[in-house]
């Protein structure tokens, strides 16, 4: 069976953003699964994975790391019920990827890193403030006082999905894939960790939201969450 490696905080949750990507992915291909929890500040439980982050998956012999490469693996070796669809979509996919790390993850962060700070395992409060305070030049508690600047901006950057998600319901089209699964960890590790909606109840996004949690039985709905 396939073994995930990924973050846990207070309560059980599980709250890696990238590791839902990897989650999400080995639902869609029907893949059974267990995980192993780890905490951010102990990087000795992940050191045969060659690198300090999470996800990491071993599949059989292989050991992978990093969820792009992860999502790559399971597409070439369990080619059934694609990802990507082919290489084009594979392509369009990564530059997807590219776009939430770079815009999405930052400006969902702002808003709500104060309330995952409370959430984490209290053997990482300190290196989660240390490492969260140096990529946002602020401490917790300024982010914390100026989320409304951020909720605002991350509204704005969500904007083209929001009229994209009126047209088709996935961001891959008629049926879920990876896209939705980038996107959708972004809002997960929000609901997992934060009690603040980050949607209005009417918006397109919110109502795509509602299928991917429904997706596979409720996987990703029945989780510990804020
Ligand atoms: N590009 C990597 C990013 C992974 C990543 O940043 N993971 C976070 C958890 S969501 C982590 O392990 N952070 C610990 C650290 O940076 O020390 C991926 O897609 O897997």
């Amino acid at each position: 069976m396939i073994k995930l490696w990924e973050l846990q905080g207070k309560g059980g949750r599980r709250y890696s953003l990238f590791s839902w990507r990897t989650r999400m992915a080995l639902r869609h291909k029907g893949l059974a699964f267990e995980t192993q929890p780890v905490c951010m500040s102990d990087k000795e439980i992940i050191a045969f994975s060659g690198g300090k982050t999470v996800p990491v998956i071993r599949d059989g012999e292989i050991v992978v790391r990093d969820s792009w490469k992860i999502a790559e693996h399971l597409e070439d070796r369990y080619p059934d019920k694609p990802l990507f669809g082919g290489a084009i979509g594979r392509g369009v996919t990564q530059t997807f990827n590219t776009w939430v790390d770079r815009t999405l993850v930052g400006a969902m962060l702002a808003v709500i890193v104060s309330d995952i700070h409370e959430r984490v395992d209290p053997a990482d409060e300190q290196f989660f403030r240390q490492m969260m305070e140096g990529i946002l030049k602020r401490s917790l508690e300024e982010a914390r006082e100026k989320r409304e600047d951020a909720l605002r901006r991350l509204g704005s950057a969500l904007e083209p999905l929001q009229a994209a998600l009126k047209r088709q319901p996935y961001a891959c089209g008629q049926n879920p894939a990876y896209a939705d699964y980038i996107l959708f960890s972004v809002f997960q590790w929000a609901r997992v960790m934060s009690p603040q909606e980050v949607l209005g109840p009417e918006s397109p996004l919110c109502s795509w939201r509602e299928r991917l949690l429904d997706l596979y039985d409720g996987f990703a709905r029945n989780v510990p969450i804020a």
